[in-house]
């Protein structure tokens, strides 16, 4: 596979020039209901909505021919199939291949990386068993009661992503069964999810995929600590999701053990056992496998090479559009959905740590914008926050919006005529209308200036498959947007340097590095904090 600079693309050249005269929204007929049809795309549960983008035919054009030049289509195939994607040319990187679609290509005769997804068939059936054996009895507690909550204890990809789906999906919830989460170091947010806890039939998802990080390592030593000043044992509470071979993988101190490999990105791993098996616990074996069903018709779907109908491809290059040739820095998402609450703070990691990138595949700076800042929360919640800014501030903020015609309860109030779900959705559609049209007023305090490009994702329900199908959508979209920059999106280094001089830090407070190598910055800085 040969890769290519982004700004050598004829395609690129094509989009400056076309980005000068751009499509206004606001312009007589900028806005006509036959464009409303016209720029529709629909794929499986979803209809995507992308008139009130600034984009015409011409531009639409050409970023198919970026598509094309670039080779998208090709390279997200060659993923699947596990080509080393994650490698910077010429220097030490992780060097590895990228697999998360193999966590559920488990349905068909003919998996795209038959090895991996055969481990992932595998930890699937041990997820049954053990989700059976909770079920009829022959794993309980010390006192033979059933387990009716599971607390995750991990972070970053370990918590982002199965929290979301989680929270996304409770509504389907088994009776009797709650998932809580454990993240930061913060000893507050342990002891705010322990203090309501009965441990006796409480389980612990202890999720590290290294088994090294540092939040995850001290809250598992909180937690048994817990549970021993309880009289519990902690081997009869804990659960382990990690890398087989790794420091955590120690059957013999854990209930179970469950794996995921290193070619599965933390970020990428909600579909791996890291997500599956709070899932799993809180909803039910089956509603794990619809959502990786929905994942996989996504991960196949999105092979389609024309960018009208391959909405993850279209969503990348749209947001290629308004950040690289438009200029706009951020990008909002704003899900019209309270069991989305979390759906943006995933979509940030996993945008941000995979794009938010300043060397090509070749390890050289690149000469083009990358990842832009991904932000979000839900509707219409946002609304009474930050839309003031989203429709008149000086930043113009991209926005993309996610719905469902229908609630996932169906319970619902009929108010001056509509239900809930009908006032929630009419005012998505409204915000979407509201930042491409604007409006005219003699007052200029009131007047909206419009051409604020936005698009509306819809789909009837959110269940496991939707979600399935939403998380995967994204996980593409971010992926393309990658391919297109030369970027490798599937490494982390940024997140390194903070963590090597926090290391440094601890071992001066703990008073154990009084030694000529002492830093006089990091000094200062831990006296002036009053920390020394
Ligand atoms: C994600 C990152 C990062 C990771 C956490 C937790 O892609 O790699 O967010 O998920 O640092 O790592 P462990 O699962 O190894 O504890």
């Amino acid at each position: 596979m040969q890769f290519h600079d982004f700004s050598t693309y004829r395609a690129f050249s094509r989009l400056t020039g076309l980005a000068k005269n751009s499509h206004d929204l606001t312009a007589v007929n900028g806005l006509s209901p036959q464009r409303m049809s016209t720029f529709k795309s629909s794929m499986l549960g979803f209809d995507f909505l992308y008139g009130t983008q600034r984009v015409n035919a011409d531009v639409l054009t050409a970023l198919q021919e970026l598509a094309d030049e670039a080779g998208l289509v090709e390279t997200f195939i060659a993923m699947k199939k596990g080509a080393v994607l994650n490698r910077i040319e010429g220097y030490e990187s992780e060097n590895r291949q990228v697999l998360h679609t193999a966590s559920r290509d488990v349905f068909g005769e003919r998996p795209c990386a038959p090895e991996a997804s055969a481990r992932a068939k595998a930890e699937l059936a041990k997820l049954r068993v053990f989700l059976d054996s909770l079920e009829d009895g022959r794993i309980v507690n010390g006192q033979g009661e059933a387990f009716t909550t599971m607390v995750q204890v991990g972070i970053g990809g370990s918590d982002l992503g199965p929290r979301a789906l989680c929270l996304a999906l409770q509504a389907y919830r088994r009776p009797g069964r709650s998932v809580r989460f454990i993240a930061n170091v913060d000893p507050d947010d342990a002891a705010e999810v322990l203090r309501d806890l009965d441990l006796s039939t409480t389980l612990f998802n202890i999720v590290s995929k290294s088994g090294t990080t540092l939040e995850t390592r001290t809250n598992e030593q909180l937690i048994r600590a817990a549970l021993q000043q309880a009289g519990l044992d902690p081997a009869l509470h804990l659960v382990a999701v990690t890398g087989e071979g790794g420091p955590m993988d120690d059957p013999s101190r854990y209930l179970t053990s469950l794996y995921m490999y290193d070619y599965i990105g933390g970020r990428y791993s909600a579909t791996s056992m890291v997500g599956a098996v709070a899932l799993g616990f809180a909803l039910g074996y089956d509603a794990v496998i619809e959502l990786l069903q929905g994942a996989q018709a996504m991960d196949q779907a999105a092979e389609e090479a024309d960018i009208r109908a391959n909405i993850p491809l279209l969503m990348a290059l749209l947001g290629i559009w308004n950040h690289n040739f438009l200029g706009h820095a951020t990008v909002a998402i704003l899900p019209y959905s309270q069991a989305l609450s979390r759906f943006p703070a995933h979509l940030q990691q996993c945008d941000m740590e995979s794009n938010g990138k300043s060397v090509t595949r070749a390890g050289h700076l690149v000469q083009w914008q990358t990842g832009p800042i991904v932000w979000g929360e839900p509707g219409t919640n946002g609304q009474h926050a930050f839309y003031q800014l989203l429709h008149q501030g000086t930043e113009i903020v991209p926005a993309e919006f996610i719905g469902f015609r229908s609630s996932q309860y169906g319970a619902d109030v009929e108010v001056e005529g509509t239900g809930s779900q009908q006032k929630l959705i009419a005012n998505m559609l409204a915000q979407s209308l509201a930042l491409a049209l604007g409006r005219k007023d003699p007052n200029p305090a009131r007047t909206f200036a419009g051409n604020r490009p936005s698009s509306i994702l819809i789909a009837d329900r959110l269940t496991p498959r939707t979600m399935g199908e939403l998380l995967a959508m994204y996980e593409h979209r971010i992926a393309f947007q990658g391919f297109c920059w030369n970027i490798n999106s599937f490494d982390q280094e940024g997140v390194q340097l903070g963590k090597v001089l926090a290391g440094r830090l601890l071992h001066r407070m703990r008073g154990d590095s009084e030694t000529a190598d002492v830093d006089p910055i990091e000094e200062t800085l831990l006296r002036e904090a009053g920390l020394l």
